[in-house]
């Protein structure tokens, strides 16, 4: 079947009305053979003030009703992805490119985060805190913050959102969507899926969730709106140097989650098997558009011969392909302009004494619009500067190290600091990474690779990674107001810190 036709009957079927795809200004092409897919209306200024008047009116009202409640919602919209899966899998397949897997973990990660949320709905715990005045009680308290932006990426465009907004739901928050411009297909199919979950929820006020199709005009005016009270943006480090100053101008709240340069470690008791599969989905999965894609390895260099053979063995066997074809693993990137980068970034390496394996184009049939290139694994003779910055390509630099030490620093010596890992079966080595003088990521791993992480724990990165944490643990906090609250029982007026003050 035709990827346009495919698109339009899963979209239908996952309630978006046809006018909604067919017929505005913003076309959609699938990257994997460039056919054009859907056009979508791009809202104007003057669209996007109502939009967010809309959600703020909705956060009044949902900000009152119970949290358990507004956890309710947000199973129901679980259970609708849980029916929905394949459907969805599959459209963010087409829309993304990542392959049939990929695209289905996806939806899973928005289903685990449902269960997460919901659960959560009944845990916003506050803090008791004993007053140092008699007949005082201190507490925390934790609010709904007001309206969230949410900015999201093509590679990951249903799932990072979801972690946002679900927990902005149960925290009473309202929610203003502006996914990429390239994956807006997906984001109607989740509203979509939204609004039906909605119709069981009497209390759910219409505008929890506005969805902003165009440009990053639209994240733009997210930034300077203050009735944004949080901005949550996943990205590029440019798009988060772009968006987030203009969110501090207005001394406003920004979670950023940026871009990566993940590495793993691999000392010299690693398990080879182990660690070369580790390597394989983490550097060339996704075809490498992850942000937590692997994109250094730092390898001992009793090792190094031995493990760079094993992995130009696996590479020269990748199969690379239509992400709908099942035994695919790496599809197309998302454009002819990351190809561009790959191959400049691959040229540049070359030029700096790199030794690049891999990394053609490859024309795949019946595709031939789409942007394919086999991985490139790239022997760097030093950390030059094309490994310390971002190719979002499946590129994957080693560099050889003789001392542990050596390999932290160089580990550390990236301007990002989202992913890490350390392949090691000697105790003191990982513990050692994992220490405050080890990986200085926000994600730090042990005999798994950077990538591929779960809901639960807090996701996010320090650095030019920009500091924000999304998902799990207690991310929950930075979507919610918190006020210190001191409650006097005592009928008289002690003052705090002993202090005198009376006529
Ligand atoms: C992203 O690429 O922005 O840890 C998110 C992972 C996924 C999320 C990636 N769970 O690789």
């Amino acid at each position: 079947m035709e990827l346009a036709s495919l698109t339009s009957s899963l979209l239908t079927s996952l309630g978006v009305a046809q006018e909604r795809f067919d017929g505005g200004d913003l076309v959609v092409h699938s990257p994997i053979d460039g056919s054009l897919i859907g056009r979508v209306g791009a809202g104007d200024k003057a669209a996007t003030e109502a939009a967010i008047a809309r959600a703020h009116d909705a956060f009044l009202a949902w900000r009152s009703v119970p949290a358990p409640r507004r956890g309710e919602l947000v199973r129901r919209f679980g259970n609708l992805l849980r029916d929905h899966k394949t459907d969805l899998g599959t459209l963010v397949t087409i829309e993304t490119g990542k392959i049939r897997q990929e695209g289905l973990g996806e939806v899973q990660e928005m289903i685990d985060i449902c269960d997460f949320a919901c659960g959560l709905s009944r845990q916003l715990y506050g803090l008791t805190i004993a007053s140092e005045r008699p007949g005082h009680r201190m507490m925390e308290q934790w609010h709904p913050a007001g309206v969230v932006g949410v900015v999201s990426a093509f590679n990951f465009p249903v799932a990072v959102w979801a972690w946002n907004a679900m927990l902005a739901w149960v925290c009473g928050d309202s929610v203003v969507w502006k996914p990429s411009e390239r994956t807006p297909l997906t984001a109607l199919a989740c509203r979509a899926l939204f609004e039906r979950a909605c119709r069981g929820v009497s209390e759910a006020p219409a505008g929890l969730l506005e969805v902003l199709t165009g440009g990053r005009e639209h994240a733009a005016l997210l930034a300077d709106d203050r009735r944004i009270a949080v901005l949550s943006a996943t990205g590029s480090c440019d798009m988060g140097r772009a968006l987030a100053p203009r969110v501090a101008a207005r001394l406003g709240r920004s979670i950023l989650e940026l871009g990566g340069n993940n590495a793993a470690i691999v000392c010299p008791s690693a398990d080879l098997a182990l660690t070369e599969r580790a390597i394989l989905f983490a550097a060339a999965g996704t075809a490498g558009q992850r942000c937590t894609t692997l994109r250094r390895l730092i390898v001992h260099e009793s090792i190094a011969d031995t493990l760079l053979e094993r992995l130009r063995a696996a590479w020269r066997r990748i199969p690379v392909g239509s992400p709908l074809d099942t035994s695919t693993l790496v599809g197309p990137l998302i454009d002819s302009g990351a190809g561009a980068a790959m191959d400049a970034a691959l040229a540049e390496a070359k030029a700096a004494g790199g030794k690049v394996f891999g990394g053609e184009t490859v024309t795949v049939r019946g595709c031939e619009g789409g942007c394919y290139r086999r991985p490139a694994l790239v022997e760097m003779p030093a950390q030059h500067d094309i490994v310390r910055r971002e190719t979002f390509a499946p590129i994957l630099y080693a560099i050889r190290y003789s001392s542990f030490e050596e390999a932290i620093v160089l580990h550390n010596d990236v301007p990002q600091g989202l992913a890490s890992s350390i392949f090691t079966r000697d105790l003191a080595e990982a513990e050692r990474f994992l220490s405050a003088a080890g990986s200085d990521c926000g994600i730090a791993n042990v005999n798994i690779g950077p990538s591929g992480a779960e809901i639960g724990g807090a996701f996010g990165g320090e650095k030019d990674t920009g500091g924000g944490r999304e998902s799990g643990s207690d991310a929950w906090k930075g979507y919610m107001r918190r006020a210190t609250c001191t409650i006097n029982y005592s009928g008289a007026l002690p003052l705090a810190q002993g202090i005198r003050f009376g006529l």
